[in-house]
């Protein structure tokens, strides 16, 4: 027994299917259930509902008081300001408190800071300006947390001040009312997740229901009309959509298919965003950064007046004007990508080698460095800090890997920089121009001292194995339930394990690849955004596995699943591929007392790569067993391979099976290869009740036990060799055997040895000294006279009545298939 570490993602498969059925889904194979952590069946049919209720907005920090506030301000008729961000979030935000303000009867203006005027947050000199056109309240959204000094600045010149904010809080405490789950108040309201908007929402939702009475934390169809800005925000803001966000998503998400704002219609006309059918990743990929376009390139005013138009031609227009801002941006980050990898490719080795990257350049935009900053870190798996010189000052950004604290990275190059800001995965600096060497050699020795070679390999995390077998329409209609996914809620990751890539070809000029699977006897379309660079290795690998996610391909008016595949590694033995789904748990091995005896019937042999890694995966204690250890070795490095994968699973030979004290130990026995002995039919039959088995065998595993078993007719052997042979010729009886020609029935070695004793028995053949003579008989030949033929046949007898029992349907009565002597 080769006892080796397996495991991918540990979920007991009992839990899934009790799931299931708790929730009356109809799985394909239950373990289809991805995990998301939600055991307790209500938990996760509320999750995958996303009704759940909205919370209380007067729990949410100061709320009582900022409405007052903003009242009061109406009610005199004075100037009410909102000041938001330069993103999506900070824009849509903005769009909501406007428009909410005004439907109170607000008199409402905005302010957006630039970029490369201002800066993110509430600066002085725009409170000055504010204060000088005379206006009575500022509202800060998405920002002002961390702008005490501004609120005070605000409040001495005369102005009054309302925050609202999710950002982490600066030092100081603003004095204002803050509506915030974070600070004093922090823990109160239920779901500390909301992004700039969504607390914009909650504010809206608290001065309705003070407006108008009713329960606070109703959706009236005023509120509702704006969740479109709040999905867009909370999505490309990438606060995890769970909780009350993604009950906000799904809702905002069909406001959105719904068209009803101009500005956001026109703009899916010109993403082409299948309006009807958006997508989370509708809005982080095509919408969010059309909207940010504005702020990186110019001021993001074009895009907050896209939201607010409710004309439709000044919306076409917009449309329009952030579709060139947005080409201009691709353009700009190409080039500055392009500078940046011929940068880090020249670099002199030592460099190359280096746990982080620091690249800078003179003219960089600095609107785009953190987007190329991400796409360094995609490519070099590791952190990056990218740097825009503008004569003798350099603005950088970096954006990093989950193994490496960023803003603590910078904190330990703080004699080589200026200012700098942000937080564990992305941050800002500013530094002198002269300083630049010494930071990056700084920020290289410490990445060099605080970072592992492993932990620059980025781990692929997979929800589930799936056999090609299971892939349908339904399938992947019922992961779809899972949607909106992104941050919190990854979409489901599926290995496809061990799969031949029948056919593949590049499209999208070279870019991308489309192909075709096959395992077992199942197909299924792919295609590898990203990965046309890769035909040549993928074709040549005789299998690969598949790291991808189900989605449902429709094209004029026919739907078919389609993998999407987001990794893809030839499966090798040497412990390359895949090896990163090694468990964060040590493997186990555990004693299980069942419900009783199960056997799994899933004898097609289709799906039996990927049943045994589904077992293995799930943490439970699992056995594969075949025919012969060795005859099977080269077939299981492969996908069995330990090394590979890491955990707990166990190989062995169907007599290992007799052995009761391992019972104990086992889980799941998954039999690759039929009994083919009456003793192994025994030890398979007399598993105790708390083992599962599962029978993954096929009509091939048939015919390679029955080969290596001498299951068939000996009669059709000895004619075989018959054939082959010269008639009254001595000839060297090695040489004899090896010449036959078994006509695909080649029989085990022990077998083929003795079919010459059965011809001298018979008196048609005579053996002296590793040689014999085959004559031929006088008369019709009675095989049966020959003992070791009676012993043959026997075997062969035995061999496929096993055989027979082992492929007959389930629960039907058993056909004998008797190799009797005629
Ligand atoms: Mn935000």
């Amino acid at each position: 027994v080769s006892r080796a570490a397996f495991a991918i993602a540990p979920c007991p498969t009992g839990d899934a299917e009790r799931l299931a059925e708790a929730l009356g889904v109809q799985l394909p194979t239950a373990e289809t259930l991805v995990r998301r952590g939600y055991a307790d069946p209500s938990a996760a049919r509320a999750f995958l509902e996303a009704d759940g209720p909205q919370h209380d907005p007067f729990a949410l920090g100061e709320m009582e008081a900022a409405c007052e506030r903003i009242e009061a301000a109406i009610a005199v008729g004075g100037r009410i300001v909102v000041h938001g961000d330069y993103d999506v979030d900070g824009i849509c935000a903005t769009a909501l408190a406007v428009e909410t303000l005004r439907d109170l009867g607000a008199d409402v203006g905005w302010h957006l800071p630039s970029r490369f005027a201002e800066g993110y947050g509430v600066a002085l000199e725009t409170v000055d300006a504010l204060a000088d056109a005379g206006t009575a309240l500022l509202l800060t959204v998405d920002c002002g947390l961390g702008a005490a000094d501004a609120v005070a600045h605000a409040r001495a010149r005369g102005l009054d001040v309302v925050v609202t904010d999710h950002h982490r809080p600066g030092d100081v405490w603003p004095d204002a009312p803050v509506v915030a789950a974070r600070g004093p108040h922090e823990g109160r309201y239920p779901d500390g997740e909301l992004c700039g908007t969504g607390v914009v929402f909650k504010l809206a939702q608290a001065l309705h229901a003070r407006r108008q009475g009713g329960a606070p934390e109703a959706v009236t169809p005023t509120l509702a009309a704006a969740l479109d800005l709040v999905a867009l925000a909370t999505v490309a803001d990438v606060v995890p959509l769970t909780g009350e966000n993604r009950a906000l998503v799904r809702a905002g998400l069909r406001r959105l298919a719904r068209g009803t704002r101009p500005g956001l219609a026109a703009l899916m006309r010109s993403a082409s965003v299948d309006r009807a059918r958006v997508r989370a990743s509708d809005c982080s990929f095509r919408l969010a950064p059309r909207l940010n376009a504005a702020g990186r390139l110019g001021h993001p005013a074009v895009a907050l007046e896209l939201l607010l138009t409710r004309d439709a031609t000044a919306a076409e227009e917009g449309a329009r004007t952030l579709e060139s801002l947005n080409r201009e941006r691709q353009a700009v980050e190409e080039s500055i990508l392009r500078a940046a990898v011929a940068t880090v490719e020249a670099a002199p080795e030592a460099e190359r080698r280096a746990r982080a990257l620091v690249v800078w350049g003179e003219g960089w935009h600095e609107g785009v460095i953190g987007i190329v900053a991400s796409r360094l870190v995609e490519r070099y798996d590791r952190p990056a800090l990218v740097i825009a010189v503008d004569g003798e000052t350099a603005r950088g950004s970096g954006r990093s890997i989950p193994a490496f604290d960023l803003h603590a990275g910078l904190t330990a190059c703080a004699t080589h920089l200026q200012r700098y800001g942000g937080h564990r995965a992305a941050a800002g600096l500013t530094a002198a121009t002269p300083d630049l060497p010494g930071l990056a050699s700084a920020f290289r020795a410490h990445a060099d001292g605080v970072l592992t070679e492993a932990d620059l390999h980025r781990p692929q995390r997979v929800d589930a194995v799936l056999a090609l077998a299971d892939v349908s329409v339904e399938l992947a209609r019922e992961l779809g339930r899972l949607e909106p996914c992104g941050m919190g809620n990854p979409a489901p990751a599926l290995l496809v394990p061990a799969c031949a890539v029948a056919s593949a070809e590049t499209m999208g000029e070279g870019r991308h690849l489309r192909l075709q699977a096959r395992a077992g006897g199942a197909r299924c379309g792919a295609v590898a955004f990203g990965a046309g660079g890769r035909l040549e290795e993928l074709r040549a690998s005789a299998r690969v596995d598949l790291v991808c996610r189900l989605e449902l391909d429709e094209w004029r008016g026919s739907v078919a699943p389609r993998l999407v595949v987001r990794a893809a590694a030839p499966v090798v033995a040497d412990g390359s591929g895949l090896e990163a789904l090694a468990p964060a748990a040590p493997p186990r091995l555990r004693a299980v007392t069942g419900p009783g005896p199960r056997r799994h019937d899933l004898r097609s042999g289709e799906a039996a790569v990927a049943t045994a890694l589904r077992l293995a995966a799930s943490g439970e204690a699992t056995m594969l067993v075949v025919d012969d250890l060795d005859a099977r070795a080269a077939a299981l490095a492969g996908p069995f391979d330990p090394a590979r994968l890491g955990g707990c699973l166990a190989v062995a030979g169907h007599s290992v099976l007799a052995d009761g004290d391992l019972h104990a130990h086992l889980r799941h026995v998954v039999v690759l290869d039929p009994p083919a002995s009456a003793g192994d039919e025994a030890a398979l039959a007399t598993l105790p009740p708390s083992v599962e088995v599962h029978l993954v065998y096929g009509e091939r595993e048939v015919a390679f036990v029955r080969r290596r078993r001498g299951g068939g007719d000996p009669r059709a052997l000895l004619a075989a060799l018959w054939r082959s042979a010269t008639p009254d010729a001595p000839q060297d009886e090695a040489a004899l055997l090896a010449g036959v020609d078994w006509k695909g029935d080649r029989p085990p070695r022990d077998v083929a040895q003795r079919l010459p004793e059965v011809l001298e028995e018979l008196g048609l053949a005579e053996r002296r000294g590793g040689t014999i003579t085959v004559s031929a008989p006088d008369s019709r030949v009675d095989l049966a006279g020959s003992a070791t033929y009676r012993a043959l046949a026997a075997q062969a007898a035995e061999v496929e009545a096993v055989l027979g029992r082992a492929l007959a349907p389930a629960g039907e009565p058993v056909a004998v298939r008797l190799a009797t002597p005629a």
